[in-house]
């Protein structure tokens, strides 16, 4: 069985944000064939939608023998579980969870795509991202996190 790497992303802007982020990781580190190696720290920045309530967002390592699509369905289950309910497609949310990056594969299947779509251009994702993997790390599509960085300005977002 093949272990891989896993960053996922946490965000949450509804019923105690931070509260629901702590919860997320614990239900993270009981995932089976699965290990929480590390998470950042909590941040909180506007949300890009208008007129939503502020996220808190940080993104969490696992080292995981689930496959992709297990562990999207494992994900959606702890969404589910902390009472996330599908309405609008960009709604605010209790609890989101994505797959960021599966170790150096590329995952462009209807249910997933990886490295996630919005990755480059969201600071939510790239700070936090950025405390979890050495500095000049790469990402499967070529592009280094260095330079995402350096093209995606910190205003805004805020470190707890
Ligand atoms: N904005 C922030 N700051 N954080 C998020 O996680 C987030 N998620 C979303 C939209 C509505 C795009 N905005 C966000 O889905």
């Amino acid at each position: 069985m093949s272990r891989e790497t896993a960053f996922i992303g946490l965000g949450s802007n509804l019923d105690e944000p931070g509260e629901q982020l702590r919860q997320a990781l614990e239900a993270l580190g009981q995932l089976p064939r699965t290990v929480l190696t590390a998470h950042s720290a909590f941040y909180t920045s506007d949300s890009l939608l208008a007129g939503q309530p502020r996220y808190t967002n940080a993104v969490a390592a696992l080292s995981t023998e689930l496959h992709p699509l297990e562990l999207l369905d494992s994900l959606q289950a702890i969404e589910s579980g902390q009472g996330r309910v599908r309405k609008e497609r960009w709604g605010p949310r209790t609890l989101d969870l994505d797959i960021i990056l599966y170790g150096q594969q590329l995952i462009d299947e209807p249910r997933l795509k990886v490295p996630h779509y919005h990755l480059h251009a969201r600071a939510f994702v790239l700070y936090p991202l950025a405390e979890l993997v050495p500095a000049d790390f790469v990402l499967p599509d070529g592009r280094a996190l260095n330079e995402l960085l350096a093209a995606c300005p910190l205003i805004g977002l805020e470190k707890l």
